[in-house]
C-alpha cells in the first residue's frame, strides 16, 4: 500500500521560475519589470550597477556565475566573448529580434551578433545648466580645462568616456590609441583634476538638479530625462567629436535560467517595450519598429537621436582588446592622483 506523505513533510522547492538580471542603473523602468513577471510569471531578480568595470569584476568574482541576462557596453561584450564568458544567442529564440535597426548589427565588436543583442545606445558630451552657463564657453573639449571652471566640473566615472576627451584634442581615436597616446592623454587628464568636482556614474544628473554642477561631462539620456525638471540643463556636442556607445543584452555562459533569459529579452525587444524605456531614460532604442512609432518631440531631438553629421564626426566604440588593461591602469593612477589632490 502506498505510503500518504503529507505536504508539511515535503522539502521545500523553489518551483518559482525566475531570471536574474544585471543591469545599468535606472536603464528598465519598474513597470516594464512588473508587466513582464504579471504577464510570464517569471520572478525578475534584479541588480545593478553603474559601470562597465564595476559589472565585470562582480561576474568574475562569482567566476561567472549567478545572472541570467546582463547588459554590457561595445567593448565588454568584446572582452567578455573573448574571455569565455558568453553563450552565443539562437535567434531563433527571439522572435522579436527582427525588429531592431539592421545599422546597429553585426558591428565590429560582435561581428554577427554571436553574442550580443542590441538595447540601447548614446553619446557623452557636455551637460550644462544655461541659466548658469553661457553655452558659447563650452563649444570644445579644451574649453573644460580653462581655469575659469576650478572645481566645478562633474566627470562621469566612466574610464574610456573620459580617455575619449583627452584623445580627441590630439584626434586620436579611443579604438587607434597605442600607449603613447594613452600616456599623453593621461598627462592632460592630470591638468584637469583641479577643475574636477565630482566624478561619479550614480544618477548622473543629480548634482546638476540639485545646482551642484553647472558643466560636465555625462550621458544624453541622463541629462535629456532630467529636462523635464530643470528645463535650463542643456546637452552640447563639442566641435571635436563625442563617443557613443551601445549597451547589448547577453547571457552569460553559466547561466541557470537560459529559457527564461530568452524570454526576457524578447520580451524587451517588444517595439511597445522599447517605447516606454526610450520614454521613461530619453536614450535611444536600438528597435527600428519602436522608433517609427516614436513621439516626434524624442525621435526628433537632436541629443537622443544626433543628426548624421554629428555621428560621423564622432568614434562609435568598439572593442578595444589588450588596450583595456592600459586604460584601467592609466585610469586607476588618475584616480589616485585625484584622491590624493583632495
Ligand atoms: C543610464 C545608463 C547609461 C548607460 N543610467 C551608459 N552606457
Amino acid at each position: 500500500m502506498p505510503q500518504t506523505i503529507h505536504a508539511e513533510e515535503l522539502p521545500e522547492l523553489d518551483l518559482k521560475e525566475k531570471v536574474i538580471v544585471y543591469n545599468w542603473e535606472d536603464y528598465i523602468p519598474e513597470k516594464v519589470l512588473k508587466d513582464f513577471t504579471e504577464e510570464t510569471g517569471i520572478e525578475v531578480e534584479y541588480h545593478t550597477y553603474n559601470n562597465n568595470e564595476i559589472m565585470y569584476t562582480t561576474l568574475d568574482l562569482q567566476n561567472g556565475r549567478g545572472f541570467d541576462v546582463i547588459v554590457p557596453s561595445t567593448y565588454l561584450v568584446d572582452k567578455m566573448a573573448r574571455e569565455g564568458l558568453l553563450q552565443p544567442i539562437n535567434k531563433v529564440k527571439l522572435e522579436n529580434f527582427k525588429h531592431l535597426d539592421v545599422s546597429l548589427l553585426n558591428k565590429p565588436f560582435d561581428q554577427k551578433n554571436t553574442y550580443s543583442v542590441p538595447y540601447m545606445w548614446g553619446s557623452t558630451a557636455i551637460g550644462i545648466n544655461k541659466a548658469k552657463v553661457n553655452p558659447e564657453e563650452v563649444t570644445s573639449w579644451q574649453d573644460l580645462w580653462h581655469k575659469h571652471w576650478r572645481n566645478q566640473l562633474f566627470l562621469i566615472d566612466d574610464m574610456l568616456e573620459v580617455f575619449y576627451i583627452a584623445l580627441a584634442l590630439d584626434n586620436v581615436s579611443l579604438a587607434q590609441a597605442d600607449e603613447d597616446d594613452i600616456q599623453r592623454a593621461f598627462q592632460r587628464l592630470v591638468k584637469l583634476i583641479p577643475n574636477v568636482k565630482r566624478v561619479s556614474a550614480d544618477e548622473p544628473a543629480a548634482s546638476f538638479l540639485s545646482g551642484e554642477i553647472d558643466v560636465g561631462l555625462i550621458w544624453n539620456g541622463d541629462i535629456v530625462a532630467a529636462q523635464e525638471e530643470k528645463p535650463s540643463l542643456m546637452y552640447i556636442y563639442p566641435k571635436e567629436g563625442v563617443s557613443f556607445w551601445m549597451d547589448n543584452f547577453v547571457i552569460p555562459a553559466q547561466s541557470q535560467n537560459i529559457d527564461n533569459a530568452y524570454v526576457f529579452i524578447d520580451y524587451m525587444l517588444r517595439p511597445e517595450v522599447a517605447i516606454q524605456c526610450v520614454e521613461e531614460y530619453a536614450y535611444a532604442t536600438a528597435n527600428q519598429t519602436a522608433k517609427l512609432q516614436l513621439d516626434e518631440t524624442l525621435r526628433n531631438n537632436p541629443a537622443i537621436f544626433p543628426p548624421a553629421e554629428i555621428i560621423a564626426q564622432g568614434e562609435f566604440q568598439s572593442g578595444i582588446g589588450k588596450k583595456h588593461e592600459l586604460y584601467q591602469l592609466y585610469w586607476d593612477k588618475l584616480k589616485l592622483l585625484r584622491a590624493q589632490s583632495k
